[in-house]
């Protein structure tokens, strides 16, 4: 729709929006005296939503990480949500599960069978077919909570893998309505899709979104390789940067957008002198020995024991580096109802443990390990601390650590060595050390290049990245989204 010449675009003419993600972006958490508090969720998808919506104004539905407890206490949640937004264009709105369907849901069928499958790790997969009830029931209630909570010109973003089915749901009780969908995670190749019993159902449920988002070319290829493979009668276009794929009269464009970060806010923060003061007293306590720093949430795919191998081999391979750097390895907490996360969690430890004993030497410890989640102000003071950052995650959607770490690295200085899995790879490849995570030899040797890496090429390397986050931060890719929305969507001609 053309408006004096000029594209109409979501931004100018504000269309309301509804954001649906599995998690709000605070937590209900009680404390002994069962006074209840919101506290700010962590994780990739908050951080990158969140100045979305702050900046755009909406509602945003998804669960509060807090088993629903009866009327009194959901009404309680509400109020307290309320409050958390007051004052704001921002609207949270609670989608309440039971704690059998938070176990079978998000714990079963998105965390045993979808992340692992689409990070290509299928044999920890358990197709429990149980799960896939609670999947289909669970994104009901989404679908539900959503269609009450909108209007039909509103424009419904469904964020990630745990609701790839709330589109379809959405789409039957309002097939003009505009939907969109991004995934934050990889999406896998056929051949591992394939594994998945409901991947019919999947694609077919995806492909009621008008704009279906990934985060990589790659992600986009192997999308749309399946459609083929698994919906042969679909018919896939190629446009100039992007897929349409026409099915049961109904078109999806299906686009990469890699996400990223607010960078003009890391770099003012990590520039400020409070941070500044903080990183100095890192270092300070550190004894003034150089950090690589890793910062990850507990998860398999993050690679964390691979790369704790990974500086154990590169400690023996070069002992002259020893007590010339240390490993600063932050773990947030994350999905600890899972074992397979607690067994990580033991792994990571005995690892660090059996590493600082083999190599600790008075006034040096190879490897400071903390698990908790830090304030932001730590994280930006620890990003400034650390000559090296060590990101080397098994596969990961994007890795908004590693943009991170570029923003608040304002004097230019430092080295990022970066798993070629990584989404962001691709984006970074020319400044970053890239590396397989599965390679300790690889790593090692990185490592020792880094440490030897001369101030003016780390300059350069870190301009590139640095200048290529700030063109493509968070701001551009909302922009982008929207714009490629509007060019499909109900939204352009309403
Ligand atoms: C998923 C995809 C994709 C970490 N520790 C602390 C802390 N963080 C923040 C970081 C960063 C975020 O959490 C982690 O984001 P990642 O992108 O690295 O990873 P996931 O959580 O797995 O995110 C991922 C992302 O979604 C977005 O699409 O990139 O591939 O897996 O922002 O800063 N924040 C604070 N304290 C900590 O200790 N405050």
């Amino acid at each position: 729709m053309m408006v004096q010449g000029k594209r109409h675009t979501l931004s100018t003419t504000r269309h309301r929006l509804l954001v649906v993600s599995n998690r709000l972006p605070v937590s209900i958490k009680k404390d002994e005296s069962g006074n209840m508090t919101a506290v700010p969720s962590s994780g990739g998808l908050v951080s990158a939503l969140n100045p979305i919506l702050s900046e755009y104004g909406g509602t945003w539905v998804g669960n509060t990480g807090f088993a629903s407890n009866g009327e009194s206490h959901d009404a309680e949640v509400r109020r307290l949500l309320t409050a958390t937004t007051r004052g704001t264009s921002v609207r949270y709105l609670p989608v309440f599960l039971s704690t059998e369907e938070q176990t079978n849901f998000y714990e079963g069928f998105s965390n045993e069978i979808l992340w692992p499958l689409f990070h290509d790790l299928q044999s920890r997969c358990n197709f429990a077919p149980r799960y896939w009830e609670f999947y289909q029931r669970v994104n009901q209630r989404f679908a539900a909570v959503s269609l009450k909570a909108s209007q039909p010109g509103d424009v419904i973003w469904i964020q990630d893998y745990q609701l790839m089915d709330v589109g379809r749901l959405i789409r039957h009780k309002r097939p003009e309505g505009t939907l969109a969908f991004f995934m934050h995670i990889p999406f896998p190749a056929p051949d591992i899709f394939e594994k998945l019993p409901w991947r019919r159902q999947i694609l077919e449920s995806l492909l009621e979104h008008d704009l279906l988002g990934v985060q990589t070319p790659r992600d986009e290829r192997n999308l749309v390789a399946c459609i083929r493979t698994f919906l042969p009668s679909a018919e896939v276009e190629r446009e100039h940067d992007y897929r349409r794929i026409l099915y049961r009269s109904r078109q999806t464009r299906i686009q990469a957008f890699p996400i990223s970060i607010d960078f003009q806010q890391f770099a003012h923060g990590a520039a400020s002198p409070e941070v500044g003061r903080r990183a100095f007293e890192i270092r300070r306590q550190l004894n003034g020995i150089p950090i690589a720093i890793g910062i990850d949430r507990l998860d398999y795919t993050k690679g964390i024991p691979e790369r704790l191998r990974a500086f154990a081999r590169f400690l023996r391979d070069f002992p002259t580096t020893r007590g010339r750097i240390s490993l600063y390895q932050v773990v947030v907490p994350s999905r600890e109802n899972i074992t397979g996360y607690r067994r990580l969690m033991h792994e990571i430890e005995q690892l660090v443990a059996h590493i600082n004993g083999e190599y600790s030497q008075p006034g040096w410890v190879p490897i400071h390990y903390v698990h908790r989640s830090l304030p932001r102000k730590e994280l930006l003071a620890l990003y400034r601390a650390a000559s090296l950052a060590l990101i080397t995650p098994l596969k990961d959607g994007m890795n908004l650590v590693s943009k991170e770490y570029c923003a608040a690295r304002t004097e230019n200085d430092g080295v990022l060595i970066l798993s070629e899995f990584a989404g962001a790879a691709p984006e970074l490849h020319r400044g970053a050390l890239l590396v397989n995570p599965y390679d300790e030899l690889g790593i090692a040797e990185s490592l020792n290049r880094a440490l030897a890496m001369e101030p003016q090429e780390q300059r350069r390397r870190m301009m590139r990245m640095r200048a290529w986050v700030r063109r493509h931060d968070i701001h551009n890719w909302r922009d982008s989204f929207f714009a490629a929305l509007d060019g499909y969507s109900g939204a352009a001609a309403s």
